[in-house]
Formats: C-alpha cells, sequence, structure tokens
C-alpha cells in the first residue's frame, strides 16, 4: 500500500523539528516505516539549492530565482525521495512543503499566488500531502526560539512584519482546507504541544487503517 505524506509547517522556531522527532518515534512504535525529510533540501541537489538559498551574505536573489529555486529544489525532491518513499510504502514526513512557498513568497514576499500555484500544479501533477501539520505561534515566539541559536540565516534577518505576513498566510490556507490541515497552538509549553501532535498522529493513524 502507498505510503502517507504528511508534512509538517510553521513560521521559523515553532518547533517543527522537534516534533518531527516524535511523529517518527510514534510511527516507529506501530511499525510503520517512515522517511524524514526537509525542503528546501532532501537530496544532494537540494541541500546545496537550500545553502544558496539561505546564505545571507552577497546579493541576494531576486524573489522570483528564490521561487523558482524552491520549485527545482522540490521536483528533485519529489523524483528522487517522496515519490519513490510513498510508492515503497514508506511514510513521508516532510519539514516544510508547497505550504511554505505559499506562506514565504506569497504571504511573507506578496508574490502572485496564482503563478505559485501554476509552478505547483507543473512540478507536482496531482500530488498534495495527505495531512499538515501547522504549528502556529505568534511571530515573537517563533523568532525569540530561533534566535537562541546564534547565526541567522537569510530568512531569520527578515522582520516581525514579514513574519507575521507568513502566519496569516498559513492560516488562511488552514482555513480553506480544514481537512487536510491539522492547526496547533505552538506558543504552548512543549509537553502540551507534543501531546496535541501525539492525537494528531492517532487520528492520522486510525484514518490509515481504514484506508
Ligand atoms: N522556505 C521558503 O521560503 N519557501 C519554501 O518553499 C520553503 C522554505 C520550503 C528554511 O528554514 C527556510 O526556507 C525557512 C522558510 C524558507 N525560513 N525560515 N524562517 P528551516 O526549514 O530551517 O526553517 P526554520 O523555521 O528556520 O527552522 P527552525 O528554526 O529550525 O525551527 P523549527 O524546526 O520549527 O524549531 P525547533 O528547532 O524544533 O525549535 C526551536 C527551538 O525552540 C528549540 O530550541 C526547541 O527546543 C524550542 N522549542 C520548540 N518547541 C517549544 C515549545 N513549545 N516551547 C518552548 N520551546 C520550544
Amino acid at each position: 500500500m502507498r505510503g502517507r505524506f504528511i508534512t509538517v509547517e510553521g513560521g521559523e522556531g515553532v518547533g517543527k523539528s522537534t516534533n518531527i522527532m516524535l511523529l517518527q518515534t510514534l510511527l516507529a512504535e506501530r511499525g510503520i516505516p517512515s522517511r524524514l525529510t526537509r525542503e528546501p533540501g532532501g537530496t544532494v541537489l537540494g541541500e546545496s539549492l537550500r545553502g544558496l538559498l539561505l546564505q545571507p551574505d552577497g546579493v541576494p536573489p531576486s524573489d522570483l530565482s528564490e521561487l523558482l529555486l524552491m520549485f527545482a529544489a522540490r521536483a528533485q525532491h519529489l523524483a528522487e525521495v517522496i515519490e519513490p518513499s510513498l510508492a515503497r510504502g514508506d511514510w513521508v514526513i516532510c519539514d516544510r512543503f508547497t505550504d511554505a512557498t505559499f506562506a514565504y513568497q506569497g504571504g511573507g514576499r506578496a508574490m502572485d499566488v496564482s503563478v505559485i500555484a501554476q509552478l505547483e500544479s507543473l512540478v507536482q501533477g496531482d500530488l498534495r500531502p495527505d495531512a499538515t501539520v501547522l504549528l502556529d505561534a505568534p511571530a515573537e515566539v517563533g523568532m525569540a526560539r530561533a534566535r537562541g541559536r546564534g547565526e541567522l540565516d537569510r530568512f531569520e534577518r527578515e522582520d516581525v512584519a514579514f513574519f507575521e505576513r507568513v502566519r496569516a498566510a498559513y492560516l488562511a490556507r488552514a482555513e480553506a482546507e480544514p481537512e487536510r490541515f491539522h492547526v496547533v497552538d505552538a506558543a504552548r509549553p512543549l509537553a502540551d504541544v507534543q501531546q496535541q501532535v501525539a492525537q494528531i498522529a492517532e487520528h492520522l493513524l486510525e484514518r490509515a487503517s481504514h484506508g
């Protein structure tokens, strides 16, 4: 049976990496093989593009270059990792996917979302995540957590207004697709967040067991 494609989204520092580990552990306890991966990245080419996209020095890419590089990395990721893993029956847990493009390039950079939607169709065909966990927190909360870590990448240097637009774009997508999105209040203490994530995992496993 084909695996499930689960994406984890949210602004910076909301706890994606932390909660992805929990999801993988919960799946493993049920004997479900999963592949953890991330965007931009997940392949040799994608990780090289990630390096270029995140590095803070030098001339920044234009908004259009940034958008196209995100989708270039995604095309390779789909061909090399995501599609083969799903076809094998593995669940794929991906730290960010195309909702991030709608949120960061569409919301943060105010790019035309119809262009993003065209690229989405071109690169993904009909493939969409089966479920998306959106870790939602006010911009300042995630920024404070991420900023505790030292040197900031190119996105992390954006201002609070940018991250507020990102958050609003994510929430609008979640509202438009309530079946796919599971919104978690990520401003709460980690134990509470993990409890919510565990409940979502239970729900997804239950749904998968019914085909
Ligand atoms: N990007 C884009 O523009 N367009 C696209 O299409 C895609 C991506 C796919 C990739 O960075 C950048 O690319 C991203 C958007 C852009 N930029 N930003 N910003 P990334 O994947 O590395 O994203 P990130 O947001 O920078 O990841 P992060 O900072 O590593 O955050 P995280 O994984 O969500 O958080 P974490 O590492 O799990 O937690 C951060 C800290 O908070 C850590 O010390 C935790 O222990 C702590 N934490 C976590 N949860 C809690 C709670 N609940 N309470 C207290 N402390 C907590």
